[in-house]
């Protein structure tokens, strides 16, 4: 049975080949898909091999891809793996996506989740050709029903010239309903305040308005979101979890946050997850999230009554969650709403809420800078995503990590980070398996003694407090001490011998 229940759109299927077909070298396309969920899966790997086909002809063809985050390798790694993508923009985190952006075959410009459908809808990046985007169905009277992600899917369809549309028979037909488009987007100075005061508020309709006179192809699939088992909790991942937990108890006991908290926002990754199963156990009840993923811990907290509300813009499940998504979706649309990106990750509504945001990092400064994004300085690794838009604005904001990578060859905190994602201003509090850092209200010198003994691993603590000792007895100022010509030795260590330990 199609999907497609519109004979309008009926008459507009294509196979995924002649849709691709459609597309030439030097376009922009607008991709739906966010954290391996709700993207295209025909069109992009036809796409893909038509690239493929004009390379061994000696042509040239590549196309610009901007996405809601990362996809999967159906999209970016088969664009990715035919050298097909002249642009990429914003977060990914696909193996040869990675290696193509660092070998220089693919430009990439890490925006902000939130400013990025914006952005390209205002223009910055030249002209939307296309935007292909992944449906449950198509009903009688032509709406869309979003599939297992929101995104940028508005700001593409609105900015595109074209739109390929690709209904998936995968997705679950209970998501309908889940969904939340509010008509409200718009560009500056046309702009009006986003009128959501709870996380679990909904401001719009469930289902995109499409608009008929663009869509040059529907394309039908049937292929399921590939997202990634999580690794078992480890005992690290358990102690971080700890710490952040007690942390938020205490905060309840201080009278600084309420008992069921403030909306929730998370990461992704090992250490997310163990937060999360770590609030199963706990002694928190009603919590609300207002993030950017539903992740598999939080099915299993709206499965305890312990979430009663969750605000996204896509799944985040691996394959298990996934299945119990598609088969329960309708039950969990009543707890969980999947709105535009540029909503999920807007200062107004972070800032209104209070939420309180914890992220993953791949180093940070004694003086509590963060970066998320570059190995040594230089290599991406996948992209600021959405850290930024809730660090900056989020009523407390945390950072999880071990306190070393690699074996322990590199040290999680350093002297000074390699590249800034988050600065010391919008970062409060941080955690390794060593401790947590509570840095709120403490000028730079304090935090260095606090970050350093807290979080640093025993291997790194001297060397570490050596540097602010004598940076403290020789810089120019003793407000942020530093030695600018050591600052960065524990990199170029590791990049000349393999570990930052001398
Ligand atoms: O490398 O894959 O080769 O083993 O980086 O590190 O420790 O597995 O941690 O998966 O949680 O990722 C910051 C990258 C952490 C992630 C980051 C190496 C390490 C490993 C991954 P391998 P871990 P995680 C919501 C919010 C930005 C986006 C964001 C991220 C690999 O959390 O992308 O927060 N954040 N979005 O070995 C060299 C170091 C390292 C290091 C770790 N200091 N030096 N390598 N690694 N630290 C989601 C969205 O926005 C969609």
């Amino acid at each position: 049975m199609t999907r497609v229940a519109s004979e309008q759109y009926r008459a507009k299927i294509k196979s995924a080949e002649d849709a691709a077909r459609l597309i030439k070298n030097g376009m922009n396309i607008g991709f739906s898909g966010f954290t391996g969920s709700g993207y295209p899966k025909a069109v992009p790997q036809a796409l893909a091999a038509q690239i493929k086909e004009a390379h061994d002809r000696g042509e040239q063809f590549q196309v610009g891809v901007f996405t809601g985050a990362s996809t999967a390798p159906e999209l970016d790694g088969a664009l990715a793996a035919v050298d097909g993508i002249k642009i990429r923009m914003p977060y990914q985190s696909d193996p040869d996506m990675r290696g193509k952006i660092n070998s220089g075959v693919s430009q990439y410009v890490d925006a902000h989740l939130s400013h990025s459908g914006p952005q390209v809808w205002a223009g910055h990046y030249g002209k939307l050709d296309l935007a292909v985007i992944e449906l449950t169905a198509i009903t009688e009277d032509g709406r869309g029903i979003p599939s297992s992600s929101v995104g940028n899917n508005v700001s593409w369809m609105a900015a595109a010239d074209a739109i390929i549309l690709e209904v998936n028979h995968w997705q679950s037909e209970g998501l309908e309903g889940m969904h939340d488009i509010w008509d409200g987007v718009a560009l500056p100075p046309n702009r009006i305040p986003i009128p959501i005061t709870s996380a679990g508020q909904r401001i719009g309709k469930t289902y995109y308005d499409l608009d008929f006179s663009k869509v040059i192809a529907v394309v039908e699939s049937d292929s399921p979101d590939r997202n990634t088992p999580f690794k078992p909790l480890d005992d690290e991942s358990r102690k971080i979890a700890g710490y952040y937990l007690d942390f938020l108890a205490n905060e309840v006991k201080q009278g600084r946050l309420p008992e069921n908290l403030l909306p929730l926002q998370s990461g992704v990754g090992n250490i997310a997850n163990a937060v999360l199963s770590g609030l199963l156990e706990g002694p928190f009840e009603n919590l609300t999230s207002y993030t950017e993923v539903i992740q598999d811990g939080m099915v299993d907290l709206i499965d305890a009554g312990k979430l009663v509300a969750a605000s996204a813009t896509a799944f985040s499940l691996s394959p298990d969650y996934a299945t119990q998504m598609n088969d329960n979706a309708a039950e969990y649309a009543k707890t969980i709403i999947l709105r535009q990106q540029d909503i999920s990750n807007h200062p107004e509504p972070i800032r209104r809420l209070g939420v309180l945001a914890c992220n993953g990092l791949i180093e940070a400064d004694i003086y509590g800078n963060v970066n998320s994004t570059h190995i040594m300085g230089s290599r991406m690794q996948n992209g600021i995503g959405g850290s930024g838009d809730f660090t900056r604005n989020a009523h407390i904001s945390a950072f999880v990590t071990p306190s070393t990578a690699k074996g322990g060859q590199i040290s999680a905190i350093v002297p000074m980070v390699s590249h800034h994602d988050h600065t010391e201003h919008d970062v409060h509090v941080i955690i390794t398996e060593q401790g947590l850092a509570d840095i709120r209200g403490l000028a730079p010198i304090k935090r260095a003694k606090l970050i350093i003994d807290k979080c640093a691993h025993p291997d790194y603590r001297e060397i570490l407090h050596d540097y602010f000792d004598r940076s403290v007895a020789t810089a120019n100022s003793h407000h942020t001490p530093h030695i600018l010509r050591e600052a960065h030795d524990f990199h170029i260590r590791f990049l000349e011998t393999g570990t930052m330990l001398p």
